[in-house]
């Protein structure tokens, strides 16, 4: 079986914005894309099937650390892999762990070896290497598997910033040693993008997008943005990594963001993105809609029995009203959770088929102009 493709069909002549597909062997996906996140093995309060329908995701996320903790990889491997187990046949990414161990798990050690950490779970020890990681992707069955990397605060002193992506970049040659030593797992093609760190220093973004590229895969992600750092160096570290990085292979930015922080990094040349927001703030009763950002507790929507979200192409937005959410949400009723998070998620995807379509039609940037203050209003 071939691995992954991208098909550039167009660049935004005003922007950085391109709209493309990506061919994997479970299937294409349109760019722009957003990535629902299912970090262990589900996509929190949602069915397989309400992903497909009505949010119609393309590609869901998995999480390397959460999995191989539970289920763990015998029963993954004896379940055929994640599509198998969890029965998504479309395509799915997994992060490689690095991010989680940094952010969950407790007393972390880290060496030219790998990162040895405590589970969040049990407090049992356990050891991350890049050939360890690479292992439990192949068995996870990833279409993307993400290479194993250190992200530093956004606040890192030049020194530790300037060692650490070092010390990424060597553990990326382990990935691929190890990646192209081992066959794929269940007979689809599996593919390893590595990931360019460097903090917010501006020459080590660009020797890190240099030998990023140099390993000339099959799609290139940016990580350590989005973790502290003011939104406007967000963009400006984004846009150096897009110019930096191959323009015929994808741009996956992990982990951002906020509706209008992906419009934004849209128009810089980015076209995979993946966050947590949409889900764990709409548990936590922020909706996303077409008109703006919705507290739903908030009592001025007692007595609204208009629809979520008339807006979007999505049946379940026009078929609750805000006054039903908010009783489900005041009744801690659990079917709260799962609108929330159909609405945010089918937003979200909304989000990017309209980019897609006006950079198509070629009004992208003065779309995404008139959109970034609507998709901040608090209604
Ligand atoms: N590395 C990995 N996963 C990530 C990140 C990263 O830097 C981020 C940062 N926004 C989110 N998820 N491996």
């Amino acid at each position: 079986m071939p691995a992954l493709q991208f098909q550039l069909e167009i660049t935004d002549a005003k922007s950085a914005a391109r709209a493309g597909t990506i061919t994997t062997d479970h299937g294409t996906i349109q760019t722009p894309i957003f990535m629902p996140v299912g970090t262990i093995g589900s996509v929190k309060a949602v069915t397989q099937q309400q992903l497909a329908d009505p949010i119609k995701a393309q590609i869901i996320l998995g999480n390397t650390y959460h999995l191989y903790l539970r289920p763990g990889m015998q029963v993954m491997e004896k379940a055929g892999g994640l599509h198998q187990f969890m029965n998504w046949n479309k395509p799915i990414l997994t992060d490689s762990g690095g991010f989680q161990v940094f952010s969950l798990a407790g007393n972390r050690k880290i060496n030219e070896e790998g990162v040895m950490f405590q589970s969040h779970i049990d407090g049992s020890k356990h050891l991350f290497t890049p050939e360890k990681v690479m292992d439990i992707e192949r068995t996870i069955g990833a279409d993307i598997m993400m290479a194993f990397d250190e992200c530093p605060p956004a606040n890192a002193e030049y020194k530790y910033a300037l060692n650490s992506m070092n010390l990424t970049h060597r553990w990326l040659d382990r990935c691929f040693k190890h990646f192209n030593a081992t066959p794929d797992k269940y007979g689809h093609t599996q593919n390893l993008f590595p990931i360019v760190q460097g903090a917010v220093h501006h020459d080590l973004r660009k020797a890190s997008c240099e030998y990023i590229a140099s390993k000339e895969a099959t799609g290139n992600a940016i990580g350590g943005l989005s973790v502290g750092e003011p939104e406007p160096v967000m963009y400006e570290i984004c846009q150096l990594c897009c110019e930096n990085l191959p323009t015929q292979k994808p741009r996956y930015l992990m982990g951002v963001g906020t509706p209008w922080n992906i419009l934004e990094c849209i128009a810089l040349g980015i076209d995979m993105f993946d966050c947590v927001m949409p889900t764990r703030n709409g548990r936590n009763a922020m909706l996303f809609t077409s008109k703006g950002i919705i507290n739903i507790d908030n009592k001025k929507w007692e007595y609204d029995f208009s629809p979520i979200d008339d807006g979007i192409d999505c049946e379940w937005s026009h078929y609750y009203s805000k006054s039903y959410v908010r009783h489900l949400f005041k009744a801690s009723e659990i079917l709260g959770l799962t609108i929330a998070s159909v609405q945010n998620l089918a937003f979200y995807l909304w989000l990017v088929k309209e980019a897609r379509k006006h950079i198509q039609q070629g009004d992208f940037l003065a779309w995404k102009n008139e959109m970034v203050p609507v998709l901040k209003t608090r209604l």
